[in-house]
């Protein structure tokens, strides 16, 4: 499919357009608009998106609000069957979307390929969910009384995603907020629209197959920051999940306050891994090497700070070197490459600057030049830097959404831990150690801060079935699995009497 029959690669724009014709995307979505898609790959121009106007983004909110209303009266099972049919449609389409994802955000075909799986997971999760949404029965003080709670349905969620996981994440959200009850509104990167495009047609796919969903259950509202302004001020959207910088989620999170709605955010990331001196180095080396590398350092879970015992310091850190040195990178479709390239000019510009500051503070820096693939001006592909430190500087404290290590070595698990908590984001973490005090110490009250924290595995690549996001300037959000449900949910609280008499809460007396 990715071949012409010479056996060579088939360009770029040529590919993205017999996938999204594939995918069942119309020509009318990618072909005339305003919105110029490139494909990190090459840097070419691959397509023209449509952007929502703010009238029609408002029109948009109006139709979610009527399929909220009539969603929010079918039985959750039954919801479920659309989040099933959705997966169908996914895994069908599997091999098409994940190549999709590759071109469109420039990660390699496995891991294009596993954003695919992990949307599939996530329907999964979310149709047995459907059969779920607990809610407790709760003794009362009063004879004759019965308290429970119930959740229902909240009204419209509104998603907005970022390039990186263009599409994993819309799906964390929307298969949850469709079975619960919820209608979605999707503002995906400005960066990878089509993927989103492609996901959309999927879901109207599904939804054909289903039978009678209400119109408008899920859209997609392509457009920039005034589309993500709108969604966010809209008292119609109770709920608001955005993924991104700390910046977007700031403004994001301060404007949906200001009117009383609820966000979900998942925000930067800058994880640690500690290696002990009892740590399997075999093991870690390769478990860092996927953290801190793949997705060309790209993922909010990526590894960027690397805290290491002195007693093996000496002993990792050149294997470490060694490997960075020679990892394949180039273009994500071809096998054998491991590191794509960088999402755009800027991100490239934001590392050179990373690097520059880490110089100038005594950093020594190994690799983190530019590398031609392709002669393409406008593809960006680095060689993945490992920048050994002295001292956790102003930079490291700081995400920089590109593959940079900084490596810094530690006396002991006391000032691992404090240097692992001494950073203002708190998403993911890991310890590598063959110790089971400092394992259980790392993930106990007084260990990592982070709200996700693994014991030999790196920070990245969670897996749906938890609960997922960070504390401190990560957001506090948490999505996909574990109780995230409850985030797209309305709570009550129930009191019934089934008696004649009418006693109240704390003895309290009111004769009339
Ligand atoms: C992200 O980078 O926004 O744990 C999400 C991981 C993936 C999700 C990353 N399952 O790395």
């Amino acid at each position: 499919m990715a071949t012409n029959e010479a056996g060579a690669m088939k360009p770029v724009a040529e590919e993205v357009v017999g996938l999204l014709q594939g995918l069942g995307v119309s020509e009318t979505h990618w072909r005339a608009g305003t919105r110029a898609v490139h494909s990190p790959i090459t840097g070419e121009t691959v397509a023209h998106v449509a952007e929502a106007s703010p009238a029609e983004a408002d029109a948009a909110v109006e139709r979610s609000v009527a399929a909220f209303e009539a969603w929010r009266t079918v039985p959750a099972p039954r919801r479920g069957e659309l989040v099933r049919l959705l997966g169908e449609e996914l895994r069908a389409h599997k091999t098409e979307l994940g190549r999709l994802v590759t071109l469109e955000a420039g990660k390699i075909l496995s891991e294009g390929l596993g954003e695919v799986q992990e949307m599939i997971d996530i329907c999964d999760f979310a149709v047995g969910l459907s059969r779920q949404l607990y809610g407790l029965t709760i003794a009362s003080e009063r004879p004759g009384h019965r308290m429970m709670e119930t959740w229902h349905p909240v009204g419209p969620v509104a998603i907005i995603t970022a390039f990186n996981f263009p599409v994993a994440v819309w799906s964390w959200n929307a298969a949850l907020a469709l079975v619960c009850g919820n209608s979605v509104l999707w503002k995906p990167s400005e960066k990878t629209p089509l993927t989103a495009l492609a996901v959309q047609a999927l879901f109207e796919r599904a939804v054909r197959a289903f039978g009678a969903a209400p119109e408008g259950l899920s859209q997609l509202l392509i457009g920039g920051a005034e589309i993500g302004a709108a969604l966010t001020d809209d008292a119609r959207i109770p709920v608001v999940s955005a993924t991104g910088s700390t910046r977007m989620g700031r403004i994001v999170g301060e404007r949906v306050a200001r009117r009383f709605g609820r966000s979900i955010l998942e925000l930067g990331g800058n994880n640690a891994a500690i290696v002990c001196p009892s740590a399997d180095l075999d093991l870690a080396l390769r478990g860092i090497a996927f953290a801190a590398m793949g997705t060309a350092g790209q993922r909010c879970t990526t590894l960027r700070r690397l805290i290491v015992h002195e007693s093996v310091y000496d002993t990792l850190v050149p294997r470490l070197a060694k490997a960075y040195g020679s990892v394949g990178i180039g273009d994500p479709r071809e096998v054998g490459t491991l590191i794509g390239p960088l999402i755009d000019k800027a991100a490239f510009e934001a590392m050179q600057t990373a690097l520059d500051a880490a110089r100038a503070a005594g950093g020594r820096v190994h690799g983190g030049e530019r590398l031609q693939v392709g002669g393409h001006a406008d593809a960006f592909y680095v060689r993945p830097a490992l920048v050994e430190l002295d001292e956790q500087i102003d930079i490291v404290k700081h995400e920089t959404f590109a593959p940079i290590l900084y490596v810094l070595r530690c006396t002991g698990l006391p000032e691992a831990i404090k240097l692992h908590n001494g950073v203002p984001q708190g998403l993911s973490s890991s310890i590598f150690t063959n110790d089971l005090r400092e394992a259980e110490t790392f993930l106990s009250a007084e260990g990592s801060d982070c709200g996700i924290a693994n014991v030999n595995i790196g920070p990245s690549g969670a897996e749906i079935g938890g609960a997922f996001g960070g504390e401190k300037e990560t957001g506090g959000g948490r999505e996909s699995g574990s109780d995230a449900w409850k985030a797209y949910m309305r709570r009550a609280t129930n009191t019934i009497n089934y008696s004649r008499a009418l006693p109240l809460a704390q003895g309290v007396s009111f004769d009339i």
